[in-house]
């Protein structure tokens, strides 16, 4: 017999051994320290062994997620601690291990949104998603101070002075780490250290960031990646948020809840049909930029009963609603308020009239317009984006404030500065727009990356820039089509019909959302199944349960007939020409 048949043989019976225990005889603390990585496993970080906490959970349903499906899951919650050399720091990691019955070995690492570095550590979290396909999961609090903890709170030291440690957790250290120690501490738990570990990172938004912030620096750390909408240019993203509020502040109008609901609506009606299938979702926001005209919405009629609001705020990390009581709205829909609405869509221009930036697609109802409602005075008025502002206070001026006061004094080469600004400062940390990707591609990394086409925090022409940027800097010698056909062989971008900021969009319900997107990840890493077209599920309305595909860029999504369920994915150069613009604003490249 072969030394390779007898490897076999032991390696089987190990794993059997490890596979019938429990999930109660592995998750007891002194069992987790054990399995903790050792001391010295990366230069420069000391593990906490007494801060282990561990605790199985049985039977945990989990239900309601855009990103994974539901199931019944068990796990072992682990926590412990670790902290940098020199640095008096003190991070927190948290990881769900399967029962060893249902161990798949994968390791699943996760990030977070807004100015979180994880999505929680609750059911509803992201750690769920991971258990379920028999990986563990983990994420971590980057340092902040508690897994609730943002590192808006923590970026300032004082005025002025910028926590780095801080800055590096967030920009790409923290899930660099929570993934290293995740992988080791998962192979010493299961006694697998003999079998390969599939690794994969899933995030949207700024999990998304975070995934690309992986991808481009460690291109041997996980075998697959799903990214959703990602934060990335960060610099321009953030900034980008206040272009709305300042067209409005320009042209002295603020248009109130009812009357831009009216505008969106109307949007949403006329472009419904371009893509061919009548259901409420602007699949084609591209013919929708070509061929609607907002001027034609000018003197339609509106009104809204008392109370009517929309989800205004995108507070990072969650964040709550505000309610306002407001008295009905009637009227028509005025000139200002389609001028208002046309130079929020052309997006950020300097003074000069180049271009700074690019803006949402038309239908998307885009948190940055809405304004707020004044109940002494009974007029609208100007509602800063604290996405924007905060950005600004605390990250380029370096002052405690969570949103600038007012954009009195702001004009459009402010918001270029400040864009120009923060590129520089934070080029290396939270930019994370790095275009070379040759030793991810040489790895064999899978990427899954999407974008709902309707998002209404980030822009989905930012997903499109960095895919044509990856192609253009790697493919340089190949014809348009040969280089796509390199790219999608490893590196897949999706837009997403209808789809909202990483969620189903509640304007458009009948759209999908890539809601499998881990187990088609799965698929293609380990069974070489590579999605031609990417699942989307339909997660709410009357179709709920439904599926429906979702193109691969550059083709773009065109149904025969309204009673179609998909599309057929089309090559449309006109439309995809809309999706690329010249930033030349800047005399650098922009990627
Ligand atoms: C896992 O343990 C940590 C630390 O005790 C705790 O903060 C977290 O809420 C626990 N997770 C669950 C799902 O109970
Ligand atoms: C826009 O459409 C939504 C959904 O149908 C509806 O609830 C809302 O009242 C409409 N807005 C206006 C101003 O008519
Ligand atoms: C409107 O909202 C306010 C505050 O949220 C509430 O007190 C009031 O009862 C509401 N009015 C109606 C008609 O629902
Ligand atoms: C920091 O700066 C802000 C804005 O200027 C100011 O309101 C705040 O009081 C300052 N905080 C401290 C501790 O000085
Ligand atoms: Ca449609």
């Amino acid at each position: 017999m072969g030394a390779g048949l007898w490897a076999a043989i032991l390696l089987g019976s190990a794993s059997i051994a490890q596979a019938t225990a429990s999930l109660n005889d592995v998750c007891t603390v002194s069992y987790v320290k054990k399995s903790l990585p050792a001391d010295d496993f990366i230069s420069g970080i000391a593990l906490d062994s007494t801060s282990v906490t561990a605790q199985p959970f049985t039977n945990i349903k989990i239900a309601s997620s855009n990103f994974y499906p539901d199931a019944t899951i068990d796990f072992c919650n682990v926590t412990f601690a670790y902290t940098h050399s020199g640095r008096n720091d003190r991070v927190l990691v948290n990881y769900w291990l399967p029962a060893p019955s249902k161990f798949a070995n994968r390791f699943l690492a996760t990030g977070g949104g807004g100015y979180a570095i994880n999505s929680g550590t609750t059911t509803t979290g992201s750690l769920p998603g991971g258990v379920m396909y028999g990986a563990v999961a983990g994420l971590t609090d980057g340092g902040f101070g508690s897994f609730e903890t943002q590192v808006s709170s923590v970026i300032l030291k004082e005025n002025g002075t910028i926590n780095y440690d801080a800055l590096f957790m967030f920009g790409y250290e923290g899930i660099h780490e929570v993934t290293i120690l995740g992988k080791e501490l998962t192979q010493l738990f299961y006694k697998t250290s003999d079998t390969k570990l599939y690794s994969y990172y899933q995030g949207c938004s700024e999990g998304g960031r975070e995934g690309m912030s992986q991808l481009q620096r460690y291109p041997d750390q996980f075998d697959g990646y799903t990214v959703g909408a990602p934060a990335f240019r960060f610099a321009f993203q953030q900034v980008q948020h206040l272009w709305a509020g300042l067209q409005q502040k320009n042209l002295g109008y603020y248009p109130s809840s009812c009357e831009y609901s009216k505008i969106m609506n109307a949007t949403i009606a006329a472009c419904d049909g371009l893509d061919g299938k009548e259901d409420g979702v602007v699949g084609r926001s591209d013919l929708c930029k070509m061929h609607f005209d907002l001027d034609s919405v000018v003197g339609e009629p509106y009104s809204c009963p008392a109370n009517f609001t929309i989800n205004v705020e995108y507070s990072p990390g969650g964040g709550f609603p505000s309610f306002v009581s407001i008295p009905p709205q009637k009227g028509k829909v005025s000139q200002e308020a389609v001028e208002v609405m046309k130079n929020t869509l052309n997006g950020p221009h300097d003074s000069k009239g180049r271009r700074v930036y690019f803006s949402y697609q038309p239908g998307a109802y885009i948190d940055d317009s809405a304004t707020q409602y004044n109940s002494q005075t009974g007029e609208w008025e100007l509602d800063v984006s604290s996405l924007g502002g905060e950005f600004v206070t605390m990250f380029i001026q370096l002052v405690e404030l969570d949103n600038l006061p007012s954009l009195n004094g702001v004009t459009a080469d402010t918001l270029k500065e400040w864009i120009y600004k923060a590129w520089q400062k934070y080029e290396d940390t939270l930019q994370t727009t790095w275009p070379d990707l040759t030793d991810l591609q040489e790895a064999g990394v899978k990427v899954l990356h999407f974008h709902g086409e309707q998002d209404d925090s980030i822009p989905s022409a930012s997903s499109v820039r960095y895919y044509e940027s990856v192609r253009n800097i790697m493919y340089p010698g190949l014809s348009e089509s040969e280089s796509y056909e390199k790219l999608g062989e490893w590196y897949k971008f999706f837009l997403v019909q209808g789809a909202a900021h990483c969620s189903p969009n509640v304007a458009q319900p009948n759209g999908p959302f890539p809601q499998t997107n881990l187990e088609v990840l799965i698929d293609w890493v380990e069974k070489g199944d590579a999605p031609t077209t990417l699942e989307g599920t339909i997660i709410q309305g009357q179709n709920a349960g439904k599926k429906q595909d979702i193109c691969a860029w550059p083709l773009r999504p065109k149904w025969s007939s309204s009673k179609a369920e998909n599309p057929q994915c089309v090559h449309d150069q006109q439309s995809v020409d809309t999706w690329l613009y010249d930033l030349n604003a800047f005399k650098l490249p922009v990627y």
